[in-house]
């Protein structure tokens, strides 16, 4: 089941993005609690790292996180990442059994749920809601603020259903994280940094909701979740000097150089 085709060790693991970055974070919290080592290597979309020749031949989606392994693969998309690491080495397969189809079909059941239903539409809640209006002075305060109470609407259900359905106890199917658990963890993480950063309270998803508490506590004190939530806290100057000093003259250069306009 597992593939051996990592015997060659070449090159050292890599992974590219930055640590505020709930899909970045998800896999190192992968790699890190499959006990993976792994060099961090930081590109930040912000300041259109992500847009050089180099990294657009790691990942011609222009996205971070990606990975280099060992053996030479190189691979982008959370998700994609994670169930690569499961396939590759058995130690990952804890937080996602590939070779049980049933416990994989429930696996893939919550994460693509989670996908769809929330880091999706919260991003889009986080950008359009938050981002926008607060630094590229789109004036959209009015159009924003409607967006966002939607999005709270639609999120906080979708929620709401998760919660219902899982029972969390403390973690989505019983007393062991799986990877839904650490994709669910990054997404409420994000919440609560962003809506204190956009000062916007009902943004943060845990405040109030007193099931997703007890699991965020749970998540929260795995030592492998503190080392990243360090990470996280370390760089946040950061990545916040990037997002409301830095993007809006990069975003501003990158409208200017789009083929066709002069
Ligand atoms: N579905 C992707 C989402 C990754 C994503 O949206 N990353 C953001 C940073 S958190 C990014 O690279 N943004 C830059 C861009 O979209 O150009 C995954 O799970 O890896």
């Amino acid at each position: 089941m597992f593939s051996n085709n990592v015997a060659e060790v070449s090159e050292p693991r890599n992974l590219y993005g930055f640590w505020l970055s709930p899909f970045m974070a998800l896999v190192a919290q992968m790699l890190k609690e499959a006990g993976l080592e792994f060099q961090y290597q930081r590109v930040s979309p912000f300041i259109g790292e992500t847009l050089s020749t180099e990294y657009q031949r790691r990942n011609p989606l222009g996205k971070i996180p990606s990975l280099t392994d060992v053996n030479g693969v190189c691979i982008s998309e959370s998700q994609a990442i994670c169930r690569y690491l499961a396939r590759t080495y058995p130690q990952a397969a804890k937080f996602y059994p590939c070779d049980d189809a049933q416990r994989c079909a429930e696996i893939d059941t919550l994460n693509d749920y989670i996908t769809f239903s929330l880091s999706g539409p919260f991003f889009n809640w986080l950008f359009v809601g938050g981002y926008f209006p607060k630094t590229l002075g789109f004036q959209t305060e009015r159009e924003s603020g409607v967006f966002s109470v939607w999005s709270m609407l639609m999120i906080k259900g979708a929620l709401t259903r998760l919660v219902g359905r899982s029972r969390l106890q403390p973690f989505l199917l019983g007393e062991e994280p799986y990877l839904p658990d650490f994709h669910l963890f990054h997404v409420l993480e994000l919440s609560r940094t962003f809506s204190e950063l956009f000062e916007i309270p009902f943004m943060n998803l845990v405040e109030g909701n007193k099931e997703l508490s007890r699991f965020y506590q749970a998540m929260a004190e795995r030592p492998m979740t503190q080392a990243i939530l360090a990470a996280q806290a370390h760089e946040f100057p950061v990545t916040r000097r990037e997002l409301l000093e830095e993007f809006g003259t990069t975003y501003a250069q990158l409208l200017k150089n789009r083929p066709g306009e002069h």
